[in-house]
């Protein structure tokens, strides 16, 4: 840990943008064991879109109060809590950095439901201004105050579309040659953005946002391509029941992996989108605080560019998985009609040599599935409202001719 210490021997000062969240709350006990001195800045918005949306975590979370002063009884280190919302008000988060002076900035403070993205205008809209401001706020603040601390942006695996190409998604940048009539050209380019949600189109745009950032004011930024996050507990949020992390479940929120093992635990047939030959690239949740740990031990110098890590440890069909949570579980899976637009089945394979080169031993899925199907999700199943299970969020406008698309 000692890439997390200070030049001058002193605690790293980290802001953590959504620290209340799925991946910002773990990440902060992590870094804060760590002996970082961290700061969470968050506006609590997404407990309001749990309630707007009828549905809660299926973990018990405790109020971030709580949270803090739990983790300080059992851990003796202190973590401090700023109410703000990142995107909407500059002026106080630019002073607020001034004031902190982080060493580094992790940035997770962003809309990050894809079907959310699409349940109708109203959501693309608060999508797209909520994410693109926060991250502008985020790297303007950083510029205009002329602080030397590093951005550590959590982007996504699927700002690369998920069309088979036949060949390993690279990390961030494709070296493309160009015929003209003058010669020949050669360039490295941000990789062609294919989003195939508004919420994954949002995180195409901060690429260029970062991009233009990095080289006009020489900021030092890390972008994590991350894949999808299953898992719950970390070894910090298991210390303590007051510490525990969040588990979405719902048709917006729950991500496959995580929304099947809620399902198995109910004996609700789990609900395969289409043929389910979708291939996706995954990650666990405890893999997620150490990739960003590592990432931070390893910033970029100011004037070079924005460096991409893909931060996923393997990929997989979704069939494959509700087979696999099937076999586990003994609860059957039903082929529904897909909600989403998205090629019905793909190839996926996505290089992710930079984490493990830095030091990341992935967490196997085949080793920690059976642990999570008879883990946490059974033990809070009685929580779950099963009416927020199905996805109902279309990708075509008006949802019958969307839902009316099944395998
Ligand atoms: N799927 C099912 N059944 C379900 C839910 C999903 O078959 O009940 C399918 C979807 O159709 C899709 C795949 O599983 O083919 C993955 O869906 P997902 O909801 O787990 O993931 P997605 O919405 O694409 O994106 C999610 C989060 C986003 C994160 C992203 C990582 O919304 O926060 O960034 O995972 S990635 O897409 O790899 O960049």
């Amino acid at each position: 840990t000692s890439f997390l210490r200070h030049p001058n021997g002193g605690r790293c000062k980290i802001l953590v943008l959504g620290g209340d969240g799925f991946c910002g709350w773990p990440t902060s006990l992590y870094l804060s064991r760590l002996g970082c001195d961290v700061t969470i800045v968050d506006d609590l918005s997404r407990r309001r879109t749990d309630r707007s949306l009828g549905t809660s975590s299926l973990t018990p979370i405790r109020s971030i109060g709580e949270r803090l002063s739990a983790w300080e009884a059992v851990s003796g280190e202190r973590i401090r809590y700023v109410a703000l919302r990142v995107g909407v008000n500059y002026a106080a988060f630019r002073d607020l950095i001034a004031d902190v002076r982080p060493d580094t900035i992790v940035h997770f403070a962003e809309q990050r439901s894809a079907p959310f993205s699409m349940r109708s205008a109203r959501e693309k809209r608060l999508t797209i201004e909520g994410n693109v401001c926060a991250t502008h706020d985020v790297v303007c603040a950083l510029a205009e105050t002329g602080l030397n601390a590093h951005l550590v942006h959590l982007g996504s695996v699927g700002v690369y579309g998920y069309s088979s190409t036949g060949f390993p998604r690279p990390e961030g940048y494709l070296k493309v040659t160009a015929e003209a009539p003058c010669g020949t050209f050669e360039k490295e380019i941000l990789y062609p953005a294919d989003p195939e949600s508004i919420y994954h189109l949002t995180k195409a745009l901060d690429q260029l946002v970062l991009q233009y950032y990095a080289k006009n004011d020489r900021l030092s930024i890390t972008d994590l391509h991350q894949g999808i996050v299953w898992g719950t507990q970390t070894e910090e949020t298991a210390l303590d029941k007051r510490l525990i992390n969040r588990f979405d479940y719902d048709g917006d929120y729950g991500t496959v992996l995580n929304r099947f093992l809620v399902q198995a635990a109910l004996g609700y047939p789990l609900t395969v989108h289409g043929t389910g030959c979708q291939t996706r690239a995954f990650i666990h949740i405890r893999d997620t605080v150490r990739c960003i740990a590592l990432a931070i031990g390893d910033a970029p110098r100011p004037g070079e560019r924005v460096r991409i890590l893909n931060q996923v440890t393997e990929t997989h069909r979704v069939i494959d998985l509700a087979r696999m949570i099937g076999r586990l579980s003994g609860t059957p899976f039903e082929h529904v009609a897909n909600p989403r637009l998205e090629p019905e089945s793909n190839e996926l394979d996505v290089s992710n040599a930079s984490l493990l080169g830095l030091g990341l031993v992935p967490t196997r899925l085949t080793d920690a599935l059976p642990f999570e199907v008879s883990g946490i999700a059974r033990k809070y199943a009685h929580r779950c409202n099963r009416n927020t299970i199905p996805s109902q969020s279309c990708w075509r406008t008006g949802s019958a001719e969307g839902l009316a698309r099944g395998p």
